[in-house]
């Protein structure tokens, strides 16, 4: 890694990454333990994908996740105490308290709020990104889904018009090989989505 780093950089990631875990970590016990309310889809193993991806960004691009938001949403500039005021309903919360677990977002960050559709969050992020381009602005959206939203119309209708209209838009799939729980070999006709599904 330092090779391609500089130390302090690499350092300010992995503290990110450990900053994403350790808030999960908090997440699971309090709702295990039913001190918090509403309900969790954890992101635990995914920290690196969200940090390498958003790092860099700056706070006028936009990024935009789906039902495990929450790596995200801290790696593109929202607080622990926000997320977690969030998490418990309180006015301090990233969306006042009114959006929960999966509707995290702040738009003075650049994280739109959270879209538990799976692939609902696609066809919004290149919404987002024609609109930079019609407005000849610099930015970039960040777009993340999972190989489970890669069988949904919104994908490939997506992919088609932001192929079509080179839009400033990156989207990221997190390849966990399930569909929440499901086995990507149930779900999937192709299990490289990165290089089959991509190549549209
Ligand atoms: C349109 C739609 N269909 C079904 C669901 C229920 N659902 C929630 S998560 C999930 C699996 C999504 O898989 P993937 O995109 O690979 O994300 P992962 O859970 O692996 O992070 C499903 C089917 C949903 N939220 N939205
Ligand atoms: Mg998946």
């Amino acid at each position: 890694m330092s090779d391609f780093l500089p130390a302090e950089k690499a350092l300010g990631m992995y503290k990110k990454m450990y900053e994403i875990r350790k808030y999960e970590e908090s997440i699971y016990y309090l709702f295990l333990e039913g001190i918090m309310p509403g309900t969790i889809h954890q992101s635990t193993g995914e920290e690196a994908s969200a940090v390498g991806m958003l790092y860099d960004l700056r706070k006028d691009d936009w990024m935009a996740s789906t039902h495990r938001p929450a790596g995200h949403d801290l790696a593109k500039g929202i607080s622990v105490k926000a997320m977690m005021c969030e998490m418990f309903g309180k006015a301090d919360g990233c969306c006042g308290g009114k959006g929960g677990a999966m509707h995290t977002g702040d738009a003075s960050v650049g994280a739109m709020t959270a879209n538990a559709i799976v692939g609902g969050n696609l066809p919004i992020a290149a919404g987002v990104a024609l609109a930079f381009k019609m407005q000849k602005k610099d930015n970039v959206v960040v777009c993340f889904f999972g190989d489970g939203a890669s069988n949904e119309g919104s994908y490939h209708e997506t992919m088609n018009a932001a192929g079509l209209w080179k839009l400033p838009v990156i989207y990221v799939c997190e390849n966990n090989m399930y569909s929440a729980n499901t086995s990507i070999s149930l779900t999937c006709c192709q299990e490289n989505v990165a290089a089959d599904r991509a190549a549209i």
